[in-house]
């Protein structure tokens, strides 16, 4: 009888157990002991007419010990009879196959979770990650799930998820999703699965011409190794190259800012054995982000206009607070400088993004209002503009900015250059903004000579604001409503908040004081309506101690909602809460206020939601639990109340429970309840005076 797979330890060298259960069975046959042992080893270190690579990697890098045990459980005999028989079958040199190194390579940088759609020519490597130890093979059931689901394992650690996807029609259809990721700034490496060498040039279906080069325009980075390989046919020669560009990616998806990167590896590359074990192992050491050297001439002009500023203000877009350690940072710097920092609010989009607290930065104002005249005053008196982590201040999110010096912190220089304030007498400090921002406030703080401050100090906002543009019964939901929330995510250690939820998400927003600190928040910064069940999901299974919850609208669920194949299939514990308000209610905003005949004064069936599609039992077909509550400010005051009470437990459960669960909040059509929530008015001269596309 074979023993157990946990006793075994089968999986430590890449085995499948009911394999190894066939090795006894049947090569275990033979009445010589030699005989049988010889076949044991041969069976366990090889598959077919080659020897078995990722087994073979597996006994080198976890030693002979292990592997001297198996087999002499296996085979029945003490371990010392069964030394010289594996030292036979391991002296010579191997070669492992494409799809057998990239697994090995993707465990050794730590990769947890591979999330595959994979076609005929992606099998391989799926087997190959699926026997590697330390890696889970999930399948996505999706192109741009899979790719969005490696994105949310990759949202706290870069490379913590990655995704298999097959050429051509899977990233085609995934394409959407390597777009907002690279938007995101979320770095996971993509491996697309390509036709064989041989026939690539006859461009199969699985084809399409410069596929890679192609789709690669909306990835931070892509690799395509068709004409290394294409040469001389994958061979030795061409391992050393292949994986460096492969270390090259890994290296690109860990560096600030953040970007998916694609991978090309052909059929017959991913099957063959190529690949030398002593060049793979060599690849197989730590890889380092690539950042940019500070640049010690800017970061020398950039003290010195911080050292003899009187007014400097802080702006920072919430990029920055990617960073795990931006608060103290942002904290230290502003108290360094006593200068106040707001904060920039992409508005005309999803709409919830993480806002710092004054209670991690005393100096903090809020959110930047381009209407506010105090925010007016701020930039008209300060003197020296300092922006961190820029990606949207241009001027018709941000206002014009006044002609004051700026100094610019920011890991791109890109980032920061298209917004188009900066002009030669600026200065711009490109590399990690956090590690930026230590510096200065090392070298500004023995300085003590800082030309004098604000008079007056700016006072931040320690009171949630008081919701003055809605009508009593409309106030009182937003603010239930976002109690509710705050309240069960207030009782958690490590809540994340994934929003894909248009006008909820800006409800919240509206209501940020009231949502505990601790909380983190992902919005689509690719404004992509659908992406956040998937990325939630890929989230919560690769960040076990996280609290993890999604807010998504009606027809953003509807066009995510193939993920919530996935979040059954894997239990992943998602309190997904679908704001159910009838319809596309932030696009009826904008079409009825720029014309307010649009699509019937917004009586049309087209912006409503599909009549037949209900939330609960989609939910229920998937094996999630649901329930569902109504919020209807007609029925007065106790009836929001017990909405808001009902909203709480219902989440409380829900994030206690581990499971995944939805929760519909059946919220009124557009109305007061959604008043200034989508931005439409008051930027409009700045789209005059600016034309710029919205980002
Ligand atoms: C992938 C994608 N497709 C289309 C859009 C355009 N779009 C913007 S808002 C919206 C509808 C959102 O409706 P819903 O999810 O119900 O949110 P609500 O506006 O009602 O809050 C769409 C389709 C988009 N942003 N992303
Ligand atoms: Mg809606």
């Amino acid at each position: 009888v074979c023993p157990s797979a946990d006793d075994l330890n089968t999986a430590a060298y890449g085995l499948y157990l009911s394999n190894v259960r066939r090795v006894v069975d049947d090569d275990g046959a033979s009445d010589d002991a030699h005989e049988r042992l010889a076949s044991i080893v041969h069976a366990l270190v090889s598959r077919g007419q080659r020897e078995d690579g990722l087994t073979r990697a597996l006994i080198e890098l976890r030693g002979r010990e292990g592997m001297e045990r198996l087999v002499a459980r296996l085979a029945s005999m003490p371990e010392r009879q069964v030394v010289s028989a594996l030292d036979d079958a391991l002296h010579r040199d191997f070669l492992l196959t494409g799809a057998e190194a990239i697994a090995l390579l993707l465990a050794a940088h730590r990769v947890a979770l591979v999330f595959a759609y994979a076609g005929t020519s992606e099998l391989a490597l799926c087997d190959a990650v699926a026997r590697s130890p330390g890696i889970e093979l999930v399948n996505g059931r999706g192109d741009k799930e899979s790719a969005f689901m490696a994105g949310g394992a990759s949202l706290l650690r870069p490379c913590t998820g990655a995704a298999i996807i097959h050429a051509a029609r899977g990233l085609t259809n995934a394409c959407g999703a390597i777009a907002d990721l690279r938007r995101s700034e979320i770095g996971n490496l993509v491996v697309v699965g390509l036709p064989s060498l041989a026939s690539a040039q006859f461009l199969p279906p699985h084809a399409e011409p410069g596929l890679l080069v192609t789709i690669g325009k909306f990835a931070k980075w892509s690799y395509d190794p068709t004409a290394l390989l294409a040469a001389s046919g994958p061979s030795p020669d061409a391992a050393e190259p292949f994986l460096a560009k492969l270390g090259h990616a890994l290296r690109l998806a860990t560096t600030r800012p953040y970007g998916p990167v694609l991978f090309g590896l052909p059929q017959d590359a991913a099957e063959q054995p190529w690949l030398p074990w002593k060049v793979v192992s060599d690849a197989l050491a730590p890889i380092e982000p690539d950042e940019a050297d500070c640049d010690a001439v800017a970061e020398a002009t950039g003290l010195e206009r911080l050292r003899t500023s009187h007014r400097p203000l802080i702006l920072i877009d919430d990029y920055l607070l990617k960073y795990p350690d931006a608060r103290p940072a942002l904290r230290d710097f502003a108290s360094a400088l006593s200068a106040p920092v707001l904060q920039l609010r992409y508005t005309r989009g999803a709409m919830l993004f993480e806002r710092l607290s004054w209670k991690d930065v005393p100096q903090f104002i809020g959110w930047y209002e381009q209407g506010d005249p105090a925010h007016q005053r701020l930039l008209a008196e300060s003197d020296l503009i300092v922006t961190i982590e820029d990606r949207n201040m241009y001027a018709r999110v941000l206002g014009p900015f006044p002609e004051r010096r700026k100094l610019a912190i920011n890991s791109s220089e890109e980032k920061v250059r298209k917004n188009l304030y900066l002009t030669d007498d600026d200065v711009l400090i490109v590399g990690n903004a956090v590690e930026t921002l230590r510096r200065l406030t090392e070298q500004l703080r023995p300085a003590g000579d800082r030309a004098a401050s604000w008079a007056g100090e700016p006072t931040p906002a320690e009171e949630p604001a008081i919701d003055e543009a809605v009508s009593s019964p409309a106030a009182a939901l937003r603010a239930e409503l976002a109690g509710a929330l705050a309240l069960a995510l207030g009782e958690v250690e490590r809540p994340i908040l994934v929003d894909d939820s248009q006008m909820l998400g800006g409800l919240l927003c509206e209501q940020y004081d009231r949502l505990p600190v601790q909380l983190r928040v992902h919005g689509s910064h690719g404004g992509f309506v659908g992406s956040g069940l998937a990325t939630a999901t890929g989230l919560a299974l690769a960040e076990p101690d996280a609290v993890v919850v999604c807010t998504l609208g009606d027809q953003g669920f509807t066009n995510g909602v193939q993920g919530l194949a996935v979040a059954g299939q894997e239990g992943a514990p998602v309190t997904y809460v679908v704001c159910n308000n009838g319809g596309a209610i932030s696009l009826e905003k904008q079409a009825c206020s720029d014309d307010e005949r649009a699509f019937d004064g917004g009586r049309h069936r087209y912006l409503g939601n599909a009549p037949n599609v209900d939330y609960l039992a989609l939910a229920e077909a998937f094996g999630i639990a649901a329930t569902s509550i109504r919020w209807s400010p007609e029925d007065g005051a106790a009836a929001i109340e017990r909405a808001g009470r009902e909203l709480a437990e219902t989440l409380a459960d829900a994030l206690a429970s581990r499971e995944p669960r939805l929760i519909e909040l059946q919220l009124p059509p557009l109305g007061d309840t959604w008043d200034g929530v989508w931005a439409i008015a008051g930027r409009e001269p700045a789209k005059v005076a600016n034309p710029q596309p919205a980002s």
